[in-house]
């Protein structure tokens, strides 16, 4: 059996946010599943898991990365996902200036083609600047790059901030990015 936390919580990233069909799970139109399939489908995966815990994993996950409904029946991830959802985010005006941590790898093509979402949903922005090198550590060597949003909102496009505080908006033109340090 798999006990450890951090081990659980990505798998319930995987099944969440990419693969629930690891597990035989469906998740509805807004990205909902029912918390007790979900339960039974990661025991017969082999992760040591209960409503109790589970509810452990989602307070203390450090990016608030899932979320129950109320009465604690259905749970969803609140961004990041790669499969069709439609999490009803609302959108909102963002700050003059946003972040975001990749691999410096990355570079020359950012530079060509802008941040684009690549796999998900959104292109993922965050308000500081040292959440997005953590972001970009993932990757290798980070660098942080700045975002100018507020211009980007000027010009029309849209941004949502998610229910854990990623801003998340569709593809950015190189030109509203900042690439110096
Ligand atoms: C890069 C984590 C080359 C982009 C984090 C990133 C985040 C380009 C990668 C969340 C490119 C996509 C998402 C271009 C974008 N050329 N590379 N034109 N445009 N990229 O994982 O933002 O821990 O899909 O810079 O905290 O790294 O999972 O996105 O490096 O919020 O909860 O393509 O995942 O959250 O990678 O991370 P990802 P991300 P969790």
């Amino acid at each position: 059996m798999i006990t450890d936390k951090i081990n659980i919580s990505k798998f319930l990233s995987l099944v969440l946010r990419h693969k629930p069909e690891t597990i035989d799970l469906e998740l509805d139109e807004n990205g909902w599943a029912d918390a007790d399939l979900l339960i039974q489908g990661m025991l017969k995966a082999n992760y040591l898991i209960d409503i109790e815990i589970l509810k452990d994993i989602v307070k203390s996950s450090d990016k608030q990365r899932f979320k129950f409904n109320d009465d604690f029946s259905k749970i969803r991830a609140n961004q990041g996902h790669s499969i069709n959802v439609d999490l009803k985010l609302e959108q909102k005006l963002p700050p003059e200036m946003l972040f975001h941590g990749t691999a410096l790898r990355n570079l020359d093509s950012i530079k060509q083609s802008g941040l684009l979402k690549q796999n998900r949903h959104h292109v993922h922005l965050s308000s500081d600047s040292e959440t997005a090198r953590k972001v970009g550590m993932r990757y290798g060597k980070p660098i942080v790059l700045k975002i100018e949003s507020g211009k980007m909102n000027e010009d029309g496009i849209e941004f949502y901030l998610s229910e854990n505080g990623v801003w998340l908006t569709e593809n950015v033109d190189a030109k509203y990015i900042i690439f110096q340090e």
